[in-house]
């Protein structure tokens, strides 16, 4: 059900104050250094709710130098693991205790329904830093049986000052993701939120201050990606960079890293997911999976399954299961209870978007619902349903980041694998079968980083996540991101009674 326009074009805004506007620097609140600030958008209207201080190269460096000091001199790397992640779980306690505010900032500033930002990611957020904190004390090296008389020891030591650029589309979640395992592992950090949504890291930064972290090891720049961005990318004195974002950003932070000083780089990027539906399935699961997979979070998502394939058997009933489905989806203002789908991020992502839906149409793809814009204010698209899709279509190859489904038919087993992995994309896939010799077939023939069979999107804090290809570089989450923040040193020294 699509809501009317007149619904959509009287916001009402939260009762939440904006209390937090200037960059996090040494653990303080400041202008930046040229006193520049830049307007963020209330997607549902695109007018402004507040007024942030933009940093610049200028501000990443005094943010660096904090950073840079935290962890030469300050006691983060060097307190007991145990305090640190005490600290990090009684920040925890601090999101948990201001749950409320925080969910409606990400809502106001992303224009994800507050429901899910209430239920889903803020939980998931105290999740993660739970995760993390009991990781802090159980991190360490190895001791290794080396030939000769010598006692070897492989430390795990911090890796120094972290450098991570976050996008606009989870920004609590990309902020836990990276932060969690940089601090559980004794790193300092500069943070640069995505200029379309830098609210809730900064609140969140503030109570982590209050939790007890010293002033320095996590700093939080707000500002654009080509100066400040840029600028923590190709900082000397960064010794590691993190960034989730479009492929194109990864290679320009990937060539900047180079040119500097070769900090190590780990990469989350686009993604153009395959969503195969084979004949057996359960195919009332598959079509609300399938339109979960892409329509969750406005269709912003790395992972979203964009390109459904649909078993030729069993291809008719889906299409018209799955166009009914997008036409029920609830699309209206992100506070009102039981919306499913609230605005697209901003004008650039809304217009691109409509572009992809116009090629589409172009190309002769089956439009079978939505494809336009809701309400005159904001960044409302319907549900948009394309069937017939073939695979030389822009919409079945690139990545739209929108409520666009894009449905195409298979035959044969063998065919939707070379299919799906004939992208340059690696970072998720979901198979619904009742085979489980199909499930295995069709999980280990995929390229990418994450299979989900029977279910989608499960995401834990355990489990990790990252992508092959142009997808990315490495993986966050789970055992696998520590590694991320921690340099491995050998310490050789030899024993004077090898036979003890
Ligand atoms: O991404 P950008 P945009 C994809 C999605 C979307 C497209 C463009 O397809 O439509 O990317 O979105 C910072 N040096 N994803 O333009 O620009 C930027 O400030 C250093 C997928 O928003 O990559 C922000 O903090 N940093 C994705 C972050 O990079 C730079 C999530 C992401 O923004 C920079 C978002 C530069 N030169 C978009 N240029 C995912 N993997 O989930 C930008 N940035």
């Amino acid at each position: 059900r699509f809501t009317t326009a007149a619904e959509i074009d009287e916001p009402v805004n939260p009762p939440v104050q904006i209390n937090y506007t200037k960059l996090l620097l040494n653990g303080k609140f400041v202008d930046s250094a040229s006193g520049k600030t830049f307007p963020t958008l209330d997607p549902r209207t695109g007018e402004v709710i507040a007024h942030v201080a933009e940093g610049d190269a200028e501000d990443i460096n005094r943010a660096v130098s904090a950073a840079r000091k935290a962890f030469d001199e300050g006691p983060w790397p060097r307190m007991s693991a145990y305090e640190r992640s005490r600290i990090m779980l009684r920040f925890a306690d601090l999101v948990e205790k201001h749950i409320l505010e925080l969910a409606q900032l990400e809502t106001w500033d992303n224009g994800k329904p507050y429901e899910q930002a209430l239920n889903s990611e803020l939980p998931e957020f105290v999740r993660l830093f739970h995760y993390y904190a009991g990781w802090a004390d159980k991190i360490h090296g190895l001791t290794v049986p080396a030939d000769g008389p010598y006692q070897v020891q492989v430390l795990h030591e911090p890796i120094g000052v972290a450098g991570q650029i976050i996008p606009w589309n989870f920004p609590l979640l990309m902020f836990a993701w990276k932060v969690g395992p940089a601090l559980a592992c004794g790193n300092t950090i500069v943070l640069k939120s995505a200029e379309q949504t830098p609210l809730t890291a900064l609140y969140v930064a503030k109570l982590f201050h209050e939790a007890g972290l010293p002033d320095g090891v996590l700093n939080v720049v707000s500002g654009f990606g080509p100066t400040a961005g840029a600028a923590l990318a190709s900082h000397m004195d960064v010794d590691k960079l993190a960034l989730t974002g479009s492929t194109d950003t990864g290679k320009i932070v990937l060539e900047l890293a180079a040119r500097s000083n070769l900090k190590p780089v780990t990469l989350e990027l686009g993604g153009k997911s395959p969503f195969i539906i084979c004949g057996d399935a359960d195919i009332d699961n598959a079509v609300e999976q399938a339109h979960f997979a892409l329509f969750f979070n406005q269709g912003q998502c790395c992972c979203a399954g964009s390109r459904t394939y649909v078993h030729e058997r069993v291809y008719d009933e889906f299409v018209e299961k799955a166009k009914a489905r997008a036409v029920r989806r609830t699309v209206g203002d992100p506070f009102k209870k039981g919306i499913e789908q609230g605005p697209q991020i901003d004008s650039d992502q809304f217009k691109k978007i409509l572009r992809y839906i116009r090629s589409g149409i172009d190309g002769n793809a089956t439009l079978e619902c939505g494809g336009e814009r809701l309400g005159s204010k904001g960044y409302f698209i319907q549900p948009t349903v394309f069937s017939n899709v073939q695979d030389n279509m822009l919409i079945a190859q690139d990545e739209i980041f929108g409520p666009v489904q894009c449905i195409s038919k298979f035959k044969e087993i063998d065919e939707v694998i070379k299919r799906a992995n004939a992208t340059r994309y690696g970072l998720a896939a979901g198979v619904f079968t009742k085979n489980i010799d199909t499930a295995n077939t069709v999980s280990r023939g995929l390229r990418a980083g994450t299979v989900w069979v029977n279910c989608y999107d499960v995401f834990d804090a355990a489990i990790p996540f990252g992508g092959y290809k142009m997808s990315g570089i490495g993986r966050e989450k789970g055992i696998y991101s520590l590694n991320n923040y921690l340099q491995v040193k050998a310490v050789v020294s030899p024993l004077k009674n090898p036979a003890w």
